[in-house]
């Protein structure tokens, strides 16, 4: 069985978003048309309570895009985005949503952020994504989504390790890049971990 993975194809990563993904919207065509080819569509949701502490808005002289420490982890700091119940947190509207057979939400807990849609970043939470391909027999997943250099890596990466065959298919992602060339080098970090480029 064969997963489309659609990685937080939500209006904030959107152009106009509170944390907008250059091109981002480029994405949603490309899973359109790619839904029906897969026996399983899956969706990830960042779906963050409103003090998430990946938040520059909660560590007052720190800045969006500062690295700072929180409970042990290395931190990029966001501006606030998809929080739970808002209209940024919504999965984009023109994306064919009914066709979506499952959605898993991350980036939950306050103290941890989840780029993965699999685990925390501590690796200390499962958010129930590998259990629920696990249950459903699949054994390859593609990725299409948001953003490539954070996101769609750590699920990519993720994914790999826990055995099942991993595709990106390039088209359909797009990148943060807060520093110039960033999406490059997720790509030759996903493609040297077994990740497959397509
Ligand atoms: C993401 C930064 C913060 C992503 C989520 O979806 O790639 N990036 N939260
Ligand atoms: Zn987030």
């Amino acid at each position: 069985m064969k997963a489309l993975l659609l990685i937080d194809i939500q209006n904030d990563f959107l152009p106009g978003g509170a944390l907008q993904v250059p091109e981002g919207d480029r994405v949603i065509s490309v899973a359109n048309r790619l839904m029906d080819d897969y026996d399983l569509v899956v969706a990830t949701q960042d779906w963050h309570p409103v003090d998430h502490q990946s938040f520059a808005s909660q560590h007052p002289g720190h800045k969006v895009g500062e690295v700072i420490v929180v409970d042990g982890l290395d931190q990029v700091l966001w501006p606030d985005h998809c929080v739970q119940g808002t209209a940024g947190a919504e999965l984009a509207g023109q994306l064919d949503r009914g066709k979506i057979d499952h959605i898993v939400t991350k980036g939950t807990d306050r103290t941890i952020d989840s780029y993965s849609g699999f685990f925390d970043n501590g690796h200390r939470k499962a958010t129930g994504l590998g259990d629920y391909l696990a249950k459903h027999g699949v054994t390859a997943v593609d990725l299409v989504g948001l953003a490539t250099d954070y996101c769609v890596k750590f699920t990519a990466l993720d994914a790999v390790k826990l055995g099942l065959a991993t595709s990106v298919i390039a088209e359909g992602v797009r990148g943060v890049e807060l520093q110039p060339g960033d999406c490059q080098a997720a790509f030759a970090e996903m493609q040297s971990a077994g990740v497959v480029i397509q």
